[in-house]
């Protein structure tokens, strides 16, 4: 539909705003959270105390390098409200993130918190091309995991048509997306690599859908497996990113013009720092993004450690948003393999195997230790049609794999091509990596 009868929702219009307006009210809104967490956070207040700097030293936004830093740690250390700067009767809702070890991180937001998302929700929706009127289908899980009820509630906010599914039965999400005249879905891009793979087992196509848009986070994901998924599936396939920390999704999102994710900046002030000293990088430096929210009540978070690398985009961008956009974020700083003194990320060998015909992105890392080395296995799945080549013609292109991994991360590495559907699905963030480095050395 032409924009001129889908205009955009008056909450986008601060996406536009001349960039000294926007500066005026980060400084505005950064003053009052930092005082609401200095008053209320005891751990804020030490480690600010600690540092020599109250809220009263604010007086431009440069200042925020003046304050110290937030890490997951603190939140589990001070587990489970202890970073909240309001008392539980004023916490609307409660969320956490599964934690890979121990207790889970609990995030909370006040009513207010609750609208705020929403609306940098339906910015993130109408960035997308998304509008009142269309169909959207939340496959993100429901539960304490951030993605279904922010997604829900933004949708909701946008005047859209939500159809709250949650994660999982496939079937049952193939047969919404085809009868209920479904244009927009929510989900992570390996489980929408999934449900390509069911659309077409089941005989389907997308052509004869409504679906026209994926909004497609909470994992990383590489450019190559966008335009898989945009050529297989005819959709436009867009960027979303948040953490639970920070509100959730919400955070920074794509444009139409694909091309970087435009932060919320009135809302959550990013910085990007060195991961190893800390200290601030210039715009366009890649680094680790510290995020500050600006109006979060319950759980305000001052320069928080996101492990997340990527770099800020200073250019303007072709949409006229005015907002900064960061780059996708293809790694986090923690998720770093030394496999023979070569640093590595997962991202590195998707973009890889993309790159190879007749590879679906369906893959494994398998990481293990045997004679005090770190060795690497790279799992693919075979399509079905490669299965059934001859075995010369497989052997043929596990050599193209092998080859186009080394060429670009410098190592040779253990290619298996395995079968069909062995790999296991995720309904969710799809487990990449495999590391059985810490249990004991095979040699
Ligand atoms: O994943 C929130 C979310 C839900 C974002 C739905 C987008 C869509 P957490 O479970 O707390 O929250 O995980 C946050 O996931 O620090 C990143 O490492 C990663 N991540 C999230 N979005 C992206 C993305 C949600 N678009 C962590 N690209 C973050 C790369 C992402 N990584």
């Amino acid at each position: 539909m032409p924009e001129r009868i889908r205009p955009l929702p008056s909450v986008c219009r601060v996406d536009f705003e001349p960039a000294d307006r926007l500066r005026a009210r980060q400084l505005r809104r950064l003053q009052a959270a930092v005082t609401l967490a200095y008053d209320r956070v005891p751990l804020i207040r030490e480690r600010m105390g600690a540092a020599g700097v109250t809220p009263a030293d604010l007086r431009d936004i440069g200042d925020i390098v003046r304050l110290p830093f937030t890490n997951k740690t603190d939140l589990r250390d001070t587990y489970p409200f202890g970073l909240f700067a309001k008392p539980l009767r004023q916490v609307a809702r409660l969320h956490a993130s599964s934690g890979t070890t121990g207790k889970p991180i609990v995030v909370g937001y006040t009513r207010r918190d609750i609208r705020v998302w929403a609306e940098v929700m339906v910015r993130t929706m109408a960035a997308a091309g998304l509008r009142r009127g269309d169909v959207i289908q939340n496959a993100y899980g429901y539960g304490l995991f951030t993605g279904g009820l922010g997604a829900h509630y933004g949708a909701e906010a946008l005047g859209a048509t939500v159809i709250p599914i949650s994660g999982g039965n496939t079937e049952r999400q193939i047969m919404v997306l085809q009868d209920f005249g479904v244009t927009a879905i929510c989900c992570t891009p390996s489980y929408f690599v999934h449900l390509i793979e069911a659309v077409e087992a089941e005989g389907l196509a997308f052509e004869r859908m409504k679906l026209r848009v994926g909004l497609f986070g909470a994992e990383p994901w590489t450019e190559e497996l966008r335009q898989y998924i945009q050529e297989r599936s005819g959709i436009r396939a867009y960027d979303i990113y948040g953490l639970s920390e920070i509100i959730g999704p919400g955070v920074a999102a794509e444009c139409e013009a694909q091309n970087g994710l435009h932060v919320f900046e009135d809302r959550f002030l990013p910085e990007i720092v060195d991961p190893d000293t800390g200290r601030p990088l210039p715009d366009g430096e890649e680094g680790e993004l510290v995020l500050t929210t600006l109006s979060k009540e319950a759980l305000p978070m001052i320069r928080y450690r996101t492990h997340d690398i990527t770099a800020i985009l200073p250019e303007p961008c072709a949409c006229g948003r005015t907002i900064r956009r960061i780059r996708r974020i293809g790694r986090r700083s923690d998720d770093m393999m030394i496999v023979r003194g070569v640093n590595l990320y997962p991202s590195q060998i998707e973009a890889a195997l993309m790159k190879v015909e007749q590879v679906v992105p369906h893959y494994q890392i398998l990481l293990t230790r045997s004679g005090g080395l770190d060795q690497i296995e790279v799992q693919v799945e075979m399509t079905e049609q490669v299965f059934l080549d001859r075995i010369a013609d497989i052997e043929a292109l596990r050599d193209r794999l092998v080859a186009a991994i080394e060429s670009t991360i410098g190592l040779r590495v253990h290619v298996t091509l395995v079968e069909p559907r062995t790999i296991a699905r995720s309904m969710g963030k799809a487990r990449r990596v495999i590391d059985n480095r810490t249990k004991g050395d095979a040699s």
